[in-house]
Formats: C-alpha cells, structure tokens, sequence
C-alpha cells in the first residue's frame, strides 16, 4: 500500500473497520404511493410477531444493499421494485442474529414496478393512510421514522 494508506490503516478509526465495529446491513421498504405506506405484519419472532414493518430484510455477504431489498421484496411481496434514496435515520440493532454480529438497520424509498403486492412471508400486508401510520403498531424499531415517513407521504 502507498504510504498514505498504511497510515490510515493503522489509525484506530480505521482498524474498527475489520473489527467489532463492522455492522452487517438490514435494509426495509418504505413503498409510498398515493399518500399511502405498504406495511407487513411480521410472524416472528414471538416479541415482534402481530407488529407492523417496512418489509425488508438482512444484506448478504456480497450483496449491496440496494439489491439485496430487491431480493427480499421478491421473496416476501412478489413485486419488482425500484429501489431509491435512503429515508430517516441509521437504527442500530442490538443482537438482530443468532450470532453475535452487529445489524445496522436502514430505509429506502422504493417504486413499485410490477405486480400486485401479496402476503407471501408476512401475516398481512396493508396500504396505512397518514393517520393510520400513527395509529399503527409498529415494530419498535421502526417508529424513530414515522416523522419522515408522512412528510413523504404527504408529497407523494
Ligand atoms: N427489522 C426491523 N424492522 C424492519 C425490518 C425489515 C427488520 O426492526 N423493518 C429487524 C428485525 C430483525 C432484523 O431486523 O431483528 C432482521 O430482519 P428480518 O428477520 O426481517 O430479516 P431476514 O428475513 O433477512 O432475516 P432472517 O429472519 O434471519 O432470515
């Protein structure tokens, strides 16, 4: 490596890179379309189970981040998407796996491209107006972006 690199690769900043400071990523769907947000409601685990959410799910290794949502909401609604800019903040994810690894979780604004969204791994799936967003039973993690999730809705 050129010398400039070798000193940033032994600063501690980086060296948290390749260690405990990695976080694996979560990426979830905020699909909005006519003022309304497409929420799922989650089978598992028992303490999220019967809980609304922005359908997504975990980043494999190799994957970015946008087509790995494409995949899970393949996998989970049966659409073809589009996947858009992120929205709200970074969550962090306290013990998301059966490992030990860190989980970052993150939202995107995706267009729905073709065919008609299904419940194809979730209890349910339902389109929630403004009010109804408010109202609902989120899965915890979720809740920090209702703020930016209505003032999208609003311009959508
Ligand atoms: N969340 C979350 N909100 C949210 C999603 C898509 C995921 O809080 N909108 C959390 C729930 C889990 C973790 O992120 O703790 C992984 O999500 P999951 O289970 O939907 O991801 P999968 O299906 O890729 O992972 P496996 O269940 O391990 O297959």
């Amino acid at each position: 490596y050129p010398t400039s690199v070798q000193a940033a690769m032994s600063d501690e900043r980086f060296a948290g890179h390749e260690g405990e400071d990695h976080a694996q990523e979560v990426a979830a769907a905020a699909i909005i379309s006519a003022g309304s947000i497409l929420l799922a409601q989650r089978t598992y685990p028992e303490e999220l189970a019967g809980l609304w959410e922005l359908p997504g799910g975990k980043v494999h290794d190799g994957e970015l981040p946008a087509e790995a949502l494409r995949r899970e909401l393949e996998e989970e609604l049966g659409v073809t998407t589009a996947i858009g800019p992120r929205i709200g903040v970074d969550v962090d994810l306290a013990g998301a796996g059966s490992d030990s690894e860190r989980y970052v979780l993150r939202a995107y604004l995706v267009q729905l491209i073709a065919g008609e969204p299904q419940p194809l791994e979730h209890a349910e799936i339902r389109w929630f107006t403004v009010a109804e967003l408010r109202d609902a039973d989120l899965v915890p993690n979720d809740r920090v972006w209702v703020d930016d999730l209505v003032r999208s809705m609003r311009e959508h």
